[in-house]
């Protein structure tokens, strides 16, 4: 028996016994035990920063002190139901609770705006100051004049969690009390994605088969797909396990060779920004080889052919005659023609048209890279075309090229919920700057506004909780601190965060909260395998005196006489075990033997260990459509799987678009600003450059840390040829300048980046000195310009140069 399938047998045995709460570990090394006679302690956690791994950390502390931190050791590993365990970024807890960087105290704004120059006021002074400014806006601008950024800081917390869009659940639901706030849709994550998964399949589900699912695949084909650094969902370690164990051949195109190839996968180096193109020459060779599955195609899709257009479509427009040369462009999309952009040779590409088709039960994979892109819901589209070309979706071992999207299958924060905003109209998260500037300008066909034609005021209150996306995390960080410093603008900022961050220096009024690790809470790690149902009791003593979002907005709610409606007469903690009553009644009607292993007495959870949930349904992307045989429906305007979406011909027909965007009907590749083709730019700006998500940071969060600065060293990747071309050195500084600003960052010279291309982390901290942002945040690189059709955000699309600083 192959190793591959011995595992796979004792993976699915220990399935069906592995509905077991908190295993005894299988270790020849034993962990340290706690002294006799110590006062050691402990307590189990999620690491809940917004990595999507939540990962159980094992706490030790004496007398309140952190003395060491642990983490998954609860079965043994393995490949179908591995442990979930900690990497570095959570292991040092205990550096970040006493990071220097903390807010211990609320505080006031005294200098200007974003000087940073603060002093420290009592609890009921920061209270009655926000309240005094939250009436007077409400009353003079009304409900659309407030505003949460998106942010992922506490995310996968139950008590200081975030609702769906980013906006702190606690402010949210005082918010809608008081008559709404100005919404948004989509995120910074894959907005892309979510347009394209919408106009594709009809939901905003967005979400494609479990790794797991893998397993009985022969081939993982991924793109922009990095798990052994960004672990989404969780799925380091299975993705690990498939490689390197269960032998399954993998192909990953990145324009990056990233950790996650490490183990003897095929690097295919790819351009930034041009996945389209390389989809649609194996599309030409899938066609042209007679492998396209013409059956599947004209029975649960439309648009591929003439066959299946809708009557308002002209002639030539279905994706077949596309790829054909047979539509309005007139070129035959061949691996020449798409050698030419992405730079991968052709012969290349025609041997990996010959895999995919070759493959029985293809894998196809896009992680979120791809996405972030001014082209990027057309680099999805286009993904997503390969698998339906082979008619290979719905069944063991497929996906449908969509990251498995384990934040919407299991339930996180349930039973806690902001309740419904009456104000209905919604912005693109990525266009909230836009509003403070000219949001009553700002339409439906302008900019996306959904839920109302038009907005009615500017923004006005930004109530930013646990994110770093006023100046950090959203894009062009110049352009967005000179917007926020003006006070006629935004007129009230307040921030409510762990750290003195970058978007913390703009607050008018600052509060500190306590970390994940300080405060009494549920997390549920959503791994793709298992679930660990978390409890967090608290052992540590803050340095803080931080109170907790549902304590501010209770003080707040008070002082605005909803005191009653806002907390429904449960304190914090009869949440929490409200919370949790519904976790396990969730599991209760999805898993009955599962939900057995959840003591029924709130208490006694919380006084145990994590409880792990085994062998969640693995979830096949489109199983049921599938299944339907042709009958079944989905949720889009046709019902079928819509490669030519009549829906986008019309948006390309009414939305105002600049120049460099496009529209298409069908999955295509376009050309756009700051992309390869975008040869006006480039004689300033010569160089592709994007930013990655690194293992050092979980975005800007952990950045403080001396032990993770240590261990993975910030740098721009640049190849060998290209540092030569620019006089720069490994190791030496470079200053990187795009249209929007200049940072100043080490260089890493390397063989493992694509010529022609720059990459640097993302999430380094804003630092200007004298105009240059000596930090090396990349968004003071990025531009504010959103995709063309979803208006997410497009921050992997930068035209740089580079100079020797
Ligand atoms: N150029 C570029 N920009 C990007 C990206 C990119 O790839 N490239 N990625 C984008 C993506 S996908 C995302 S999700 C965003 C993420 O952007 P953010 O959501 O802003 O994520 P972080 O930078 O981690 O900031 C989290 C904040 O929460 C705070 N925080 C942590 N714990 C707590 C807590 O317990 N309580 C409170 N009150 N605060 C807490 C942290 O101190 C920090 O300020 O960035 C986006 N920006
Ligand atoms: N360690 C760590 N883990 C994280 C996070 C973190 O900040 N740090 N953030 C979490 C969050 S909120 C999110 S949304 C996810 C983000 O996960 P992703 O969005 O998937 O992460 P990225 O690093 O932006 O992109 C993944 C890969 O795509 C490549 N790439 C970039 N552009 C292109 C392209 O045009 N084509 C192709 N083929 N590849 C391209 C990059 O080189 C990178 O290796 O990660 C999550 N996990
Ligand atoms: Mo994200």
């Amino acid at each position: 028996m192959q190793r591959r399938d011995f595992l796979k047998l004792s993976a699915s045995a220990s399935a069906v016994s592995c509905i077991t709460a908190c295993g005894s570990k299988d270790s020849d090394t034993p962990l340290p035990q706690i002294p006799e006679g110590s006062n050691e302690q402990v307590h189990w956690y999620g690491c809940s920063s917004n990595c999507t791994s939540i990962c159980p950390i094992k706490v030790i502390t004496e007398d309140g002190v952190v003395t060491r931190i642990e983490t998954d050791d609860l079965i043994e590993d393995s490949s179908g139901n591995p442990q979930h365990r900690a990497c570095l970024r959570g292991r040092s807890a205990r550096q970040k609770v006493l990071a220097a960087e903390r807010l211990t105290v609320p505080m006031k704004r005294v200098g200007p705006r974003g000087s940073g120059e603060f002093v420290e006021i009592s609890w009921e002074e920061a209270y009655d100051t926000i309240h005094a400014n939250l009436s007077r806006i409400l009353n003079e601008y009304g409900n659309e004049a407030v505003y949460f950024p998106n942010g992922s800081g506490t995310v996968f917390s139950t008590m200081s969690g975030q609702d769906w869009y980013g906006a702190g659940v606690w402010g949210a639901k005082l918010m809608n009390l008081l008559g709404g706030h100005l919404g948004s849709y989509y995120g910074y994550s894959y907005a892309g994605v979510m347009e394209a998964y919408y106009r594709t399949f009809g939901t905003v589900e967005a979400t494609g088969s479990s790794m797991s699912v893998a397993q009985e695949s022969d081939l993982i084909f991924s793109l922009g797909y990095n798990p052994a650094e960004t672990s989404t969902g969780g799925v380091a370690g299975q993705f690990q396990w498939q490689k390197a164990i269960d032998g399954i051949e993998t192909i990953v195109v990145d324009p990056r060779y990233t950790d996650s190839m490490l183990s003897g996968s095929q690097w295919v180096p790819i351009r930034p920004g041009t996945d389209a193109a390389l989809c649609e020459a194996l599309g030409y060779e899938i066609i042209t080889n007679d492998k396209a599955d013409e059956a599947f195609l004209n029975k649960y899709c439309v648009g591929y052919d003439a066959t299946t257009m809708p009557e308002t479509a002209d002639e030539g427009a279905d994706y077949k005659s596309h790829i054909l040369g047979l539509g309005p462009d007139g070129t035959e999309k061949t691996p020449e023609y798409a050698e030419r952009i992405t730079g991968i040779p052709a012969a290349t590409i025609r041997k990996l048209a010959e895999k995919l088709w070759s493959a029985e039960r293809p894998f196809v994979v896009m992680g979120y890279g791809p996405n972030r892109h001014a082209n990027g819901e057309q680099n999805v589209r286009s993904v997503m075309m390969l698998p339906l070309l082979l008619g290979k979706v719905g069944l063991p071992g497929t996906n449908n090229g969509v990251l498995a999207n384990t934040m919407y299958s299991l339930p996180w924060g349930i039973g806690i919920s902001s309740g419904e905003n009456p104000v209905k109209a919604t912005i693109p998260f990525y266009s909230w700057l836009d509003a403070v500037e000219r949001g009553i300008e700002m339409t439906a066909t302008s900019h996306g506004v959904r839920g109302a034609e038009k907005l009615n005021s500017n923004i006005k209150f930004i109530w930013n909780h646990a994110s770093n996306t006023l100046v950090n995390q959203h894009g062009d960080t110049y352009k967005c601190a000179e917007v926020l410093s003006d006070e006629s603008k935004v007129e009230f900022i307040l921030v409510h965060d762990i750290n003195m961050t970058s978007s913390a220096k703009f607050a008018d009024i600052l509060l500190p909260d306590l970390m994940d690790i300080e405060r009494d809470d549920l997390m549920i790690n959503s791994g793709a395998e298992s679930v660990l149902v978390i409890p967090a009791t608290s052992k540590v003593k803050s340095i803080a005196d931080g109170r907790s979002s549902f304590e501010v907005c209770l003080q707040l709610a008070k002082r605005f006489g909803l005191e009653t409606e806002y907390a429904e007469g449960r304190s914090y903690r009869e949440w929490l075990a409200y919370s949790y009553a519904v976790t396990r009644g969730f599991y209760a009607g999805y898993f009955p033997e599962t939900a057995t292993q959840l003591p029924e007495d709130f208490e006694t959870f919380m006084a145990g260990e994590p409880v792990r949930l085994s062998a969640v349904m693995p979830n096949i992307a489109l199983q049921q459509y599938i299944a339907g045989d042709g009958q079944a429906e989905l949720p889009t305007p046709s019902g079928k799987i819509e490669i030519y979406s009549a829906a986008m011909q019309e948006l390309a027909d009414s939305f105002e678009l600049e120049e460099g965007e496009e529209i298409p009907a069908i999955p295509k590749y376009v050309r756009t600003w700051e992309g390869y083709e975008d040869f006006e730019t480039k004689k300033d700006y010569p160089l592709q450059c994007f930013g990655f998500h690194s293992k050092g940071r979980t975005h800007s969060s952990y950045h403080n840390l001396s032990w993770l600065r240590t261990a993975y060293e910030d740098a721009i990747w640049m190849h060998p040829q290209d540092a030569d071309n620019y006089g720069v050195t490994d190791g030496s500084y470079a200053l990187v300048a795009s249209k929007r600003g200049t940072i100043k960052i080490k260089v890493k010279v390397t063989p493992r980046i694509i010529p022609g291309v720059a990459a640097l982390p993302q999430g380094m901290w804003f630092k200007d000195v004298n105009g240059v942002d000596e930090g090396g945040c990349i968004n003071t690189l990025t531009s504010l310009r959103t995709q063309a059709s979803g208006k997410g955000n497009a921050q992997h699309t930068i035209l740089v140069n580079v100079k020797p600083a």
